[in-house]
């Protein structure tokens, strides 16, 4: 297939580039290097150093002998997404492009209505081009698991089968999320499930559990295939948060009682899932739906499975939750999709943890420990970036 990966430079677009090229796919980028921006704004970096996209690139090109061609521009630019769609005239598109992080989305006005409009707007223009140009074209997008919060009865995958008065339909299932981050996904959702019905587009909407984990097969063969890997308060998310805090001695933060349940799935097998989903499209008209986790736990048994896997000493804190979220409440969510797919998930073991102690202790010296605590308060309408600089 010939494969446009939307945010390829990003944490989880350039592992999934590389797999998907391993696999024997043509793979093509687009990046407009805007999460670069961001680190810099907030005065972070990836613990992991990385290498720029052009020398990521070339060194593919080196262990592989595969190209990779790249596109640089942003995907709010609809007359340039219509461009390098038909230039490129893939068979599907992954697109990941978009801002990814709850607490950035709720800093102020200003990064509310940024994130949204590189989202929803982003992903607008692709279906537009995807529409204008080939509507053969499978959409594989990343929607993310808050779309739905933690409703007090069981998640289905994407769509609800209901009794309503004695009359049935089936709907798109409620949503709720918890950020304005994650509300962009939720209107994603509605405007591909929309463009499906009315241009007869195939998508895959794979609404993803929080990420873990730094290395694939692949990104393991050169320093510079490495992706990028976040600790701080905006951009880290829990489990990578929480090894890192280990090894530099930090407590783990959890934040308020630690029940929030959440579905989580290892980069391995997130690389997995798209090629999965990409080599079954779904049928001309379809809007698909995948939940993308492969186990559930909450956030206080995130801490202390990291605790019980470091070899020294740790704290468990419970820090004042900045959010607004449930601490206690019912879970369960359907996401058999992607195993009937032929997922073979990688479970979080003390193995796994491990290879993450490994990569903090190699790279620590590059912490800065004013990131580590959250700064970002959901009932605030203004956050300062103090903290994370
Ligand atoms: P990331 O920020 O590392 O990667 C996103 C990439 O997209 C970046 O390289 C960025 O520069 C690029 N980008 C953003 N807006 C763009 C635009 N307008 N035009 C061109 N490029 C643009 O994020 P990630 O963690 O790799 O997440 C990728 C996707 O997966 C996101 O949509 C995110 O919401 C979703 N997701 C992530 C997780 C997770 O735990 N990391 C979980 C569920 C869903
Ligand atoms: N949390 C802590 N302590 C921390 C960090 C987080 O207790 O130090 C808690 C949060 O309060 C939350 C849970 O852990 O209850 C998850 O937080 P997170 O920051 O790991 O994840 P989240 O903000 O939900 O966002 C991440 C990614 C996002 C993706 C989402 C998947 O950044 O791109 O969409 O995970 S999901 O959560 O399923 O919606």
């Amino acid at each position: 297939m010939r494969i446009l990966i939307l945010g390829g430079d990003g944490y989880l677009g350039w592992p999934t580039a590389l797999h998907l090229s391993v696999r024997g796919h043509d793979v093509a980028l687009v990046d407009n290097f805007v999460r670069r921006d961001w680190d810099q704004e907030l005065g972070v970096e990836s613990l992991v150093p990385i290498a720029s996209l052009e020398e990521r690139v070339r060194t593919w090109a080196t262990v592989s002998g595969k190209e990779m061609p790249v596109y640089i521009g942003d995907l709010c630019d609809g007359d340039l997404v219509d461009q390098i769609v038909r230039d490129y005239d893939p068979d599907t598109i992954v697109h990941y492009a978009e801002q990814s992080s709850a607490p950035y989305s709720m800093l102020d006005r200003r990064h509310a209505v940024a994130t949204q409009m590189n989202n929803v707007v982003g992903t607008l223009n692709v279906l537009y081009a995807i529409a204008a140009h080939n509507r053969d074209i499978h959409l594989v997008k990343l929607g993310t698991m808050g779309e739905y919060g933690t409703p007090n009865v069981d998640i289905e995958e994407g769509w609800l089968d209901l009794t309503h008065r004695g009359r049935q339909d089936r709907v798109l299932f409620p949503k709720r999320p918890g950020s304005f981050y994650h509300l962009s996904k939720v209107h994603d959702s509605h405007n591909i499930e929309f463009a499906c019905r009315i241009w007869g587009l195939r998508a895959t909407d794979l609404n993803q559990g929080v990420v873990y984990g730094q290395e694939t097969e692949e990104t393991r063969l050169h320093p510079a295939l490495a992706t990028r890997f976040d600790y701080d308060g905006i951009f880290g998310t829990v489990l990578n948060r929480f090894t890192i805090q280990a090894v530099l001695g930090h407590p783990l933060t959890v934040y308020g009682q630690g029940g929030q349940t959440r579905g989580i799935i290892n980069i391995v097998d997130t690389v997995q899932c798209i090629r999965l989903a990409a080599e079954s499209p779904a049928i001309a008209g379809e809007f698909r739906v995948f939940n993308q986790f492969t186990e559930q736990m909450s956030v206080r048994q995130i801490a202390e499975t990291v605790s019980a896997a470091y070899p020294g000493d740790v704290s468990i804190e419970q820090v004042e939750n900045p959010r607004v979220e449930a601490e206690s409440h019912y879970y369960r969510a359907a996401h058999t999709g992607l195993l009937d797919l032929g997922l073979v998930p990688h479970l979080l073991s003390d193995t796994l943890i491990d290879s993450l102690f490994r990569i903090a202790e190699r790279h620590k010296e590059r912490v800065s420990p004013e990131a580590i605590r959250p700064t970002v308060h959901w009932r605030a309408t203004a956050n300062a970036l103090a903290g994370a600089q």
